[in-house]
């Protein structure tokens, strides 16, 4: 048997023992990152790692797909019900195969694409020229204004219509406001693009109602699972209305292949092979989870959290990027303060608080020192925080952050986030 043949791997279980316990024990502002439910790590654990399943349900490579084909069709139809659409493929690996499969989709090499730029709060995959969406199409980009911090819609529509790209992409990693998919629908159509929104980070609150329903306006939308959603890591793509692709391409046979269709082959076979079913299984279990009244009230205080965190900062004298957030993150420009966001990181990481350095919008310092730290409180608000609480992690915070000199300082905001945090366990 398995089981009793194979010594224990002591090495890296006692890491992840130590991983548990950084967990537990800090408090965890990353504004992508969250505490998923045991029974979405128990699905992803489970004996579905085993199994091969290359296709999609009732279509696939492989004998012995009976049960992964029920598990990923409940995917598929939670996820649809969650997001009003009518179409979803649950399979890619992460944000970034999701929109890779996007744009084998819809695009040929060379192609122009329109994206939020890296440097002003976008994300890598919408044509940075790091990444294989700048490197393989031809990428451009709208900012936000220097003095509001917000994208001037006008803007977007004027480099469209002078770009002419045959894909529009709307999204953030770091945009604390939220999105006119009205208006991106609008310029998209003048030019006759396709309008893809990532909406990886604010989905949990896109469903339930507390920020512009994408689906209703963008063609293609993708998310991640793992942020606001609070499920497994992974990406999805949805429609809420399939269509015929608007740019010809047609199948061997010379048919008009359906949008959905192309989407589903820009996965499998396009950018991967076998589908991770014990992740889909962890999806669907997330997907219930967010179905539930309880998510809906975690989603609310998510963003009331996010609210009372940003007013505690102003109020501190922090500058936060277009003054306040619409949804769970917020990104604080340190240069007023004297600080980098490497410093930031660095020196609150010291007493058990995790942040990110981050560009703020016509930064002057590198991606690797930034002149920012991107904040957010779904993992905080998945702990049971409120906002009282939030204002008490501010003044920890800005405790360790004016005394990034003072080890002591710093030693005791770090024993009272270990002693408050063994207060809330996240895993009982
Ligand atoms: N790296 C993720 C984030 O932190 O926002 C996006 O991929």
């Amino acid at each position: 048997m398995v089981s009793t043949t194979i010594a224990r791997d002591t090495q890296i279980f006692d890491l992840i023992a130590k991983e548990h316990h950084r967990q537990e024990s800090g408090i965890e502002l990353i504004a992508s990152e969250n505490f998923t439910s045991p029974q979405v790590m128990e699905a992803q654990g489970s004996v579905l790692t085993n199994k091969y399943a290359e296709g999609l349900p009732g279509k696939r490579y492989y004998g012995g797909c009976e049960v992964v084909d029920q598990i990923e069709q409940i995917a598929i139809d939670r996820l649809k019900e969650l997001f009003g659409a009518t179409w979803a493929n649950v399979q890619p690996h992460s944000g970034a195969q999701a929109n890779t499969a996007v744009f084998l989709a819809c695009l040929q090499p060379g192609d122009k694409i329109l994206g939020f730029n890296l440097a002003h709060g976008g994300h890598l995959t919408h044509g940075s020229p790091v990444n294989i969406s700048g490197k393989y199409f031809q990428p451009f980009f709208y900012g936000v204004e220097q003095e509001s911090g917000l994208i001037d819609w006008d803007k977007v529509e004027a480099t469209a219509l002078k770009e002419r790209p045959k894909m529009i992409i709307c999204g953030a990693s770091a945009y604390s406001r939220d999105w006119d998919y009205i208006r991106l629908r609008a310029i998209a159509d003048q030019i006759g693009a396709l309008l893809l929104a990532d909406i990886s980070h604010p989905a949990g609150l896109i469903v339930k109602g507390l920020l512009n329903d994408p689906l209703e306006h963008c063609h293609i939308v993708t998310t991640t699972t793992h942020k606001t959603l609070r499920g497994p890591r992974g990406g999805v793509i949805m429609m809420r209305n399939d269509f015929e692709n608007p740019f010809g391409l047609k199948t061997p046979k010379g048919d008009i292949r359906s949008m959905s269709s192309l989407l589903d082959s820009g996965v499998f076979p396009g950018t991967q092979g076998g589908p991770l079913e014990h992740v889909i299984a962890a999806k669907a279990v997330a997907f219930g989870e967010a179905l539930s009244d309880d998510y809906t009230e975690y989603a609310h205080q998510v963003r009331k959290n996010a609210q009372a965190m940003a007013k505690a900062f102003v109020d501190k004298g922090y500058k936060i990027i277009s003054n306040g957030t619409d949804n769970h993150l917020m990104l604080i420009d340190l240069s007023s303060k004297g600080l980098t966001g490497k410093l930031a990181e660095n020196t609150l990481i010291k007493a058990d608080i995790t942040v990110n350095k981050n560009m703020v919008p016509f930064d002057t310092k590198s991606p690797m020192v930034t002149s920012g730290m991107r904040v957010g409180t779904p993992a905080m608000t998945t702990r049971g925080l409120k906002e009282a609480d939030m204002e008490r992690i501010v003044d920890l915070m800005d405790t360790v952050l004016m005394n990034a000199e003072n080890e002591a300082k710093i030693d005791a905001v770090k024993q009272e986030v270990n002693n408050w945090m063994a207060e809330v366990p996240l895993y009982k």
